[in-house]
């Protein structure tokens, strides 16, 4: 069963692979093949679908090919256009900020929790300002939690609060002070005009207003949120898509004991 071709296959994708000119792979390295979807404000017909290329083209797709069109509506279609994306990024020069703590199991956060900070650890969640998606924050704290991670409510050390959403600011800080929150958790969606932006800012202005911003470790999480952007907003940590509750937990008990706030 060793396999010839799958040799072959290595030596060509070690030899032609150069991460200074880093290119989408479909079939063959550096074959920069795409798929891409986008809907256009015109009727389904062949002159829409010529449309649909030009404009792949234009985003950088060399032969672009219209794999999919359907109307959605007598002016509205959807496309799906395959191609090959001329354009490259240098690999070796990217460097991103992310949250640094190793992300513990459920039972080994209790027992971290139990070790350096002995008592049970309160985290109030909501999704804050005119925000009302509730799946983001859910998934975080719901017990039953999110594609195979616990939410925050089952760990045993931990006393959730998840407040819903479109949570003004200011109820928010209210609330966090009533349940003696060590831990904020916000969740941000929409990101329409930088919403997103404003409602985070405004929370942690608020609280540098008060004089409460360091009574707690606060952090934010949305399908736009980046640990540098959070970071940049005043926040200790922001987590994105495929983060979950074991993620936040380990980065906020670790703050709270390398901040002094564990026994
Ligand atoms: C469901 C949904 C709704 C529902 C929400 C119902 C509810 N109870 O939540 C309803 C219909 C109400 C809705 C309304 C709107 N929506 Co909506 N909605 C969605 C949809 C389909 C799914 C979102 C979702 O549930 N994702 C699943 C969760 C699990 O993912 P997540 O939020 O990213 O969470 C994960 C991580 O980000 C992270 N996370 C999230 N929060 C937090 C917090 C912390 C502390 C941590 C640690 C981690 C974390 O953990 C989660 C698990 O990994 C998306 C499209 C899509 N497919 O994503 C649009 C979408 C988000 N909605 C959108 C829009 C525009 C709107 C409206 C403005 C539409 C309108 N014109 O009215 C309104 C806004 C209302 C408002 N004021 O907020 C846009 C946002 C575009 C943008 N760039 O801003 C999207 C992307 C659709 C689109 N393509 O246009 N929406």
């Amino acid at each position: 069963m060793s396999s010839g071709l799958y040799n072959t296959h290595k030596i060509d994708f070690d030899t032609t692979l150069d991460l200074t000119k880093l290119k989408p792979y479909g079939d063959t390295m550096n074959d920069g093949k795409v798929q891409t979807s986008f809907t256009l404000p015109i009727k389904d017909d062949e002159r829409g679908e010529e449309a649909a290329r030009q404009i792949a083209k234009k985003m950088g797709l060399e032969e672009p090919n219209v794999a999919w069109h359907m109307p959605l509506d007598k002016e509205f279609t959807f496309y799906v256009v395959y191609g090959s994306c001329v354009h490259t990024v240098n690999y070796e020069d990217i460097h991103v900020i992310t949250v640094e703590s190793d992300v513990m199991s459920m039972e080994d956060t209790n027992e971290y929790i139990r070790e350096h900070i002995g008592r049970k650890v309160v985290m109030v969640g909501a999704s804050t300002g005119t925000d009302a998606h509730t799946v983001g924050i859910d998934a975080i704290m719901n017990r039953k939690g999110f594609a195979g991670h616990y939410g925050l409510e089952r760990y045993e050390m931990i006393e959730a609060y998840n407040l819903g959403s479109q949570v003004p600011n200011e109820d928010f800080i209210k609330k966090a002070l009533e349940l003696k929150a060590d831990v904020l958790l916000v969740s941000q969606t929409v990101t329409q005009k930088d919403v997103h932006i404003q409602n985070l800012t405004n929370l942690i202005e608020l609280l540098e207003a008060e004089g409460l911003r360091d009574k707690f470790v606060v952090c934010c999480g949305g399908p736009r949120i980046t640990h540098e952007l959070a970071k940049e907003l005043g926040y200790d940590a922001g987590f994105g898509a495929g983060k979950y509750a074991d993620d936040v937990a380990s980065f906020a008990v670790t703050e709270m004991v390398k901040r002094g706030m564990g026994k």
